[in-house]
């Protein structure tokens, strides 16, 4: 039985991957951190999820848990990972999400000792790193532009990966993956905020949603496709940097048409208020994805579409504020 470690395991992504890891007969250990930390009340409850403590800027703490996990496979999903949210504390994302893969991949190399094969890395780079448009769709190859504190810290992580991959012959693969969202989104994200605040709007809960730029274009998929597409990667035998994206984008005000139409309103504009605090000193504007080269190799695609999503979301909020005894 193959053993796993996931950083991040309390984030959206890595409740996913957990799960999917487990259902494939893994033993799964994930790092929590932190004091009091009200997320890990949540994975406690995964059937067979082992918890370890370890916090991505306190490398001896990240080597411990390696060497109690025994791991095959790292996932490195870890991160502070709210864009808009870096610019306030550009220092500790730089610290968290970027210096943090570098000690997850010093501890990795320790860990490894002199057999570089012991173990295979991935990282979760992110599309961020494009930036300001170079180049439309963005692949692989796409020069890297990031517009963000946070968009820097990916780029250093997302290099660093492959200097590693290179300079040791460690496997080390990064995932560029494009926005992916689902029920279990944070609700600082636009997507969760939408339909979050659509739910509530139409159960009478809430007048009206305050958000920053609407012209802004992202590639979302959801979040259970894309940690398959983490798992595929380490399945390979050569390691490499894949995008995973669905190859479409769509405006926000495009993911409010589908959340509002989903609760019969047509007409949104009197419950969206535009506020200029949620507008981002440097803006990303178009984000979409070829993940060819995914599909070709690691033979994935996404299943679940932008409607089905957004539509998927939206239900779920609506059961959750209307409460167990609905
Ligand atoms: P979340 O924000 O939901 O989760 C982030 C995780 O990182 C949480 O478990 C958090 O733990 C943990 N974390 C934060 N700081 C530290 C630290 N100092 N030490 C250890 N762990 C820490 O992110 P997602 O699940 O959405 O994303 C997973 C990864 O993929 C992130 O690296 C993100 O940047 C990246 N990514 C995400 C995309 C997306 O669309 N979702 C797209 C591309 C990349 P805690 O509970 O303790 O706060
Ligand atoms: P993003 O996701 O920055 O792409 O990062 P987010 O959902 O925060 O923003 C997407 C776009 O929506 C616009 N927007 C708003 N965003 C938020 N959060 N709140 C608002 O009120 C609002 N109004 C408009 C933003 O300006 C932006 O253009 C996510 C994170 O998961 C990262 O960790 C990940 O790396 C990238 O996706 C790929």
């Amino acid at each position: 039985m193959p053993t796993a470690m996931i950083t991040g395991v309390t984030g959206q992504d890595g409740l996913y991957l957990s799960e999917l890891l487990l259902s494939k007969g893994y033993e799964v250990y994930g790092l929590v951190r932190g004091q009091n930390n009200p997320k890990v009340d949540i994975v406690q409850r995964i059937p067979g999820l082992k918890l370890l403590f370890g916090d991505l800027t306190d490398l001896p703490s990240l080597l411990r848990a390696m060497r109690t996990a025994q791991p095959d496979e790292i996932y490195n999903l870890g991160a502070i990972s709210y864009v808009a949210y870096s610019w306030e504390n550009a220092h500790l994302t730089s610290e968290v999400t970027g210096m943090g893969v570098l000690n997850m991949l010093e501890a990795t190399r320790l860990y490894c000792g002199d057999d570089p094969d012991r173990v295979r890395f991935y990282q979760a780079s992110s599309s961020e790193m494009f930036g300001k448009v170079q180049q439309v769709p963005q692949t692989e190859e796409t020069l890297l532009w990031p517009r963000s504190p946070y968009g820097v810290a990916k780029v250093f992580g997302h290099y660093m990966t492959i200097n590693f991959r290179e300079s040791y012959g460690m496997h080390a693969s990064s995932g560029i993956l494009f926005n992916h969202e689902s029920p279990r989104r944070g609700p600082e994200f636009v997507t969760r905020k939408v339909t979050r605040a659509v739910a509530r709007i139409h159960l009478g809960l809430q007048e009206t949603v305050e958000l920053g730029n609407l012209d802004a274009r992202r590639d979302w998929g959801f979040a259970g496709d894309y940690v398959e597409a983490m798992w595929l990667m380490l399945q390979q035998e050569r390691a490499d940097d894949y995008v995973i994206s669905t190859g479409e984008t769509h405006s926000i005000r495009e993911l409010l048409d589908v959340a509002f139409r989903h609760v019969g309103i047509d007409d949104w504009s009197k419950y969206v208020v535009q506020n200029p605090a949620f507008m981002r000193p440097a803006e990303v504007d178009l984000l979409i994805g070829d993940a060819a080269k995914a599909r070709r190799v690691l033979g994935w695609t996404p299943k679940v579409g932008f409607e089905e999503l957004i539509t998927m979301m939206v239900d779920a909020d609506l059961a959750e504020q209307r409460g167990p005894a609905a």
